[in-house]
């Protein structure tokens, strides 16, 4: 018998004899597909853009629906899941909503909110305190951070890594919509407390992005803008050619 690989393989049987664990439902595939799919969703991934003129054609909720539930097999710290995704189309929620995020936005504009240095950033994105497209797009999905959780007797319990599981979720549901063919704009109207007031959310939740979904308009233009190359998003620390074996300590000499 070989020597096992670990020596302290998980789960413990104490984890193991206490709770449930059921056996890992893993697809392996060939050599050659794994290259191709990988190849296939970056080049997917690569057409993906942020937008901002939505066409007010509607999209059918089990559209949403599914994005959303595939936003929720994200990991999440102890499992705790703290994301709540809240959908509207109706037309005078999104309308507050537009006007809000307006409010808002023409102070960071037009106002002091903004220093040069920030608005120098956005420049060439080309951005102002106009939202329309809250009006416009079919939906606004808006994910909230669920900070705390409440437990049965009124106590507050811990939620783990929030802001990572939250995040994560979020990458993951735009590339749902995505896959589909809708298109959103990642949207932190800032400050964007009235969020929760306006979708009527407790107090342990809190606006983490507002997502307009929907088709784009015909002919709608995006900044052209440059992806950093893997060289500089990527470093290598080693580059040894793989093991055809994982080493063996036992092996020394
Ligand atoms: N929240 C503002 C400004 C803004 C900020 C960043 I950072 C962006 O990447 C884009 C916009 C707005 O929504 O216009």
């Amino acid at each position: 018998m070989p020597d096992p690989i670990y020596e302290h393989p998980y789960p413990t049987s104490e984890a193991l004899a206490r709770y449930p664990f059921e056996p890992l439902d893993h697809v392996r595939y060939t050599d050659a597909e794994m290259r191709e799919r990988g190849t296939g969703l970056l080049a997917e991934m690569r057409r993906r853009r942020s937008v901002r003129m939505f066409s007010d054609e509607p999209v059918d909720r089990e559209l949403i629906d599914t994005a959303i539930g595939t936003a929720a097999t994200a990991p999440s710290g102890a499992h705790c899941q703290p994301w709540k995704f809240v959908i509207t189309n109706d037309a005078a929620q999104k309308r507050r909503v537009r006007l809000a995020a307006e409010a808002e936005e023409r102070t960071n504009y037009l106002g002091e909110r903004m220093n040069d240095e920030w608005r120098d950033a956005l420049g060439p994105l080309g951005t102002d305190h106009h939202k329309e497209f809250l009006e416009v797009a079919p939906w606004l999905v808006v994910l909230f951070e669920e900070r705390y959780r409440i437990g049965a007797d009124g106590e507050r319990l811990h939620n783990y890594y929030v802001k990572e599981s939250v995040g994560i979720a979020a990458g993951m549901f735009i590339t749902a919509l995505h896959h589909v063919g809708l298109v959103t704009l990642t949207h932190t109207p800032s400050p964007m407390a009235f969020l929760r007031t306006e979708f009527d959310r407790p107090e342990n939740e809190r606006p983490f992005v507002l997502f307009p979904v929907g088709y784009p308009m015909p002919d709608t233009l995006v900044p052209t803008l440059e992806r950093k190359a893997l060289d500089a998003v990527r470093v290598v620390t080693a580059d040894e050619p793989e093991a055809s074996t994982p080493p063996n300590p036992g092996d020394s000499q």
